[in-house]
């Protein structure tokens, strides 16, 4: 019998603050907004908000820079309205997890304004500092590395005579969790917040807190990713059992790790083992990397249902094997909308009846399988990609506008081709994920009185909330229910094991769960059959293991629960999921 726990059932709703509602007309989205949301947040039946940064930033990541861990930014509101957030989903049994951005801080934080100063200040090495490397006599970076948004990972300080490392920007400075006051401080920030009632953190990019300290250049001509020297490094584990026990142990919490650039399963078992104490699930990236080409993201490969079905495969079988435990995501505030990347996005642009059918489908996809059910806010109406109509000023994003950038530079600058570029962004950019969410169909969706940060996405007229909300048939809708199916069935859909049936083959996937059904010796089965094509498929009964001449009962359909059946065969309607 399985272990079970409240953040294993949990289904987690993340908000990106900037982009869900806004009550004071900047435009940008607040937390007196994600207040007003309280009760179509509990109605779609999430229990747990992950709300992305609120800290005080200059906003050079859109909050993944911190300059004070302890205070909310004037543009989502006071501290006050973070108190009256707690307290609103508490009263409503929901809790809240933060994120916890500890690998970086910005460069405008009290820590790295006093570390930069000398060599000898009392902060001086709670940064990567290095000296220059002199090459024929000029100075350059300590190594090769390249910024995850493009350049040299490392800025030269005068004042020092040295080099910090940044991983991502300039602007975000890496910690260094070498040193143990650096810890401590982290772990004081953690307690801060667990203090006041938080139910959790969402951990960003922890697996690179510990590097390898000779800091080699990485092999190749050019700037290359130093990822191989960050990710999971030597002493990880060592810092995050450290954390458990300073500042997680003796608070009923979840807690969820970022891991990119690991795709190994032992590696990631070596988090979240359950005897392990160090974290309770992490976000590997094998899912949402599905169609990403040799080289980065934007290096696009063409979605296969096959590809899905091998990691997902891969990760269901291997943590309820070894009593890990798997996150269920497919979208956040980094990644694309998944109606415009797991089908063809030609068959969900302007098509509003297949794009909610598709939506159903990924919801069904996901929300059976084992794991912590992540929603990405938006994800719930089907929310797609930006249009392909607009030009590139419309996207805000720093990796998009750098990685233009430097493209352009590249092919001379000017009146280039940059028509593939804007292909991939199309495709790829965070910025896709990061529209407004469309409240209703008055002006920029009601998301703002003001002008958007960001631009709504131009379907909000037909495309939103309060339309989705009072019709049985929109995706918002099967969602709650899709959510409400998952309680309800928790032995089997949280806690039971795990088969695949079909791996993708003629675009059609299945799986089927088992599991004791209210903690007795008796078994019962699901089975999860997904058509990934927009046409009509057959998939055999036999393949799911059903009785011959059996017609299944069906618990819950895309289509309704009315299925067809013809000679053994279970015939799929366009994206149909049962
Ligand atoms: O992301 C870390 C990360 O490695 C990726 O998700 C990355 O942003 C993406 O692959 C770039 O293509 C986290 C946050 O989720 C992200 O928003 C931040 O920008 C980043 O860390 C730095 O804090
Ligand atoms: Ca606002």
């Amino acid at each position: 019998h399985p272990h079970k726990a409240w953040w294993k059932s949990a289904a987690v709703y993340q908000i990106y603050p900037s982009s869900f509602a806004d009550t004071n007309g900047d435009g940008i989205g607040d937390l007196p907004g994600i207040i007003a949301k309280l009760d179509y947040l509990h109605k779609l039946n999430v229990d747990v908000v992950w709300l992305s940064p609120i800290y005080r930033s200059p906003q050079k990541d859109m909050g993944y820079d911190i300059s004070d861990y302890r205070d909310v930014d004037p543009r989502y509101g006071k501290m006050r309205d973070l108190d009256a957030l707690l307290e609103g989903l508490h009263n409503r049994g929901m809790r809240l997890v933060m994120d916890l951005v500890v690998n970086h801080t910005s460069d405008e934080h009290p820590w790295f304004q006093e570390s930069k100063q000398d060599l000898t200040n009392p902060k001086a090495d709670w940064y990567i500092w290095r000296p220059p490397r002199y090459i024929s006599g000029v100075r350059c970076a300590p190594n090769n590395w390249e910024s995850v948004f493009s350049g040299p990972a490392w800025t030269y300080v005068p004042a020092r005579g040295q080099y910090y490392l940044h991983l991502f920007l300039p602007g975000q400075p890496d910690l260094n969790w070498e040193v143990p006051a650096v810890r401590e401080a982290v772990y004081d920030v953690m307690r801060f917040w667990l203090d006041k009632g938080v139910d959790g953190f969402r951990m960003d990019v922890i697996n690179l807190i510990s590097k390898v300290q000779s800091f080699p250049d990485a092999p190749g001509e050019g700037l290359q990713s130093g990822m191989d020297y960050c990710a999971n490094g030597p002493r990880l584990h060592e810092f995050l059992r450290e954390m458990r026990r300073c500042a997680v142990e003796g608070y009923d919490v979840l807690t969820v790790g970022e891991m990119p650039c690991v795709t190994d399963e032992w590696e990631v078992l070596k988090a979240v083992g359950r005897e392990r104490g160090e974290l309770d699930m992490v976000f590997q990236f094998d899912i949402v990397s599905v169609d990403w080409g040799s080289g980065s993201k934007f290096e696009h490969r063409q979605f296969q249902p096959k590809v899905l079905a091998e990691v997902v495969n891969r990760w269901q079988t291997f943590m309820i094997e070894n009593d890990g435990w798997n996150t269920l995501f497919d979208e956040n505030h980094d990644q694309p909308r998944t109606v415009s990347r797991f089908v063809d996005r030609k068959y969900t642009d302007s098509d509003y009846e297949t794009r909610a059918k598709v939506a159903k489908l990924l919801a069904t996809f996901l929300v059976c399988q084992s794991g912590t059910v992540y929603v990405y806010q938006g994800q719930e109406l089907g929310m797609r990609n930006c249009p392909k109509e607009w030009p590139i000023a419309e996207y805000k994003d720093i990796e998009t506008i750098n990685y233009w950038n430097k493209v352009l530079e590249e092919r001379g600058g000017g009146d280039a081709d940059m028509s593939d570029v804007m292909a991939q962004i199309q495709l790829k950019a965070r910025d896709n994920g990061r529209t407004p969410m469309q409240w209703n169909d008055t002006a920029h969706g009601g998301f703002t009185t003001g002008t958007p940060w960001m631009r709504v996405n131009d379907d909000y007229t037909c495309w939103n909330a309060a339309l989705q909300t009072d019709d049985p048939n929109s995706a918002y809708s099967y969602w709650a229910r899709m959510l409400t199916f998952r309680r309800e069935f928790c032995d089997i859909v949280v806690y039971g094991g795990f088969e695949m049936l079909t791996g993708g083959e003629g675009g059609v996937i299945a799986y089927r769960r088992k599991g004791y059904v209210g903690g007795s010796e008796k078994t019962a089965a699901i089975v999860v059959v997904l058509n990934f094509e927009p046409r009509s498929v057959g998939w055999k009964l036999e393949e799911g293991r059903f009785a011959k001449k059996v017609v299944p009962d069906v618990l819950l359909g895309t289509y309704g629960t009315t299925v067809f059946v013809e000679q053994g065969m279970l015939i799929l309607r366009p994206f149909e999921a049962v």
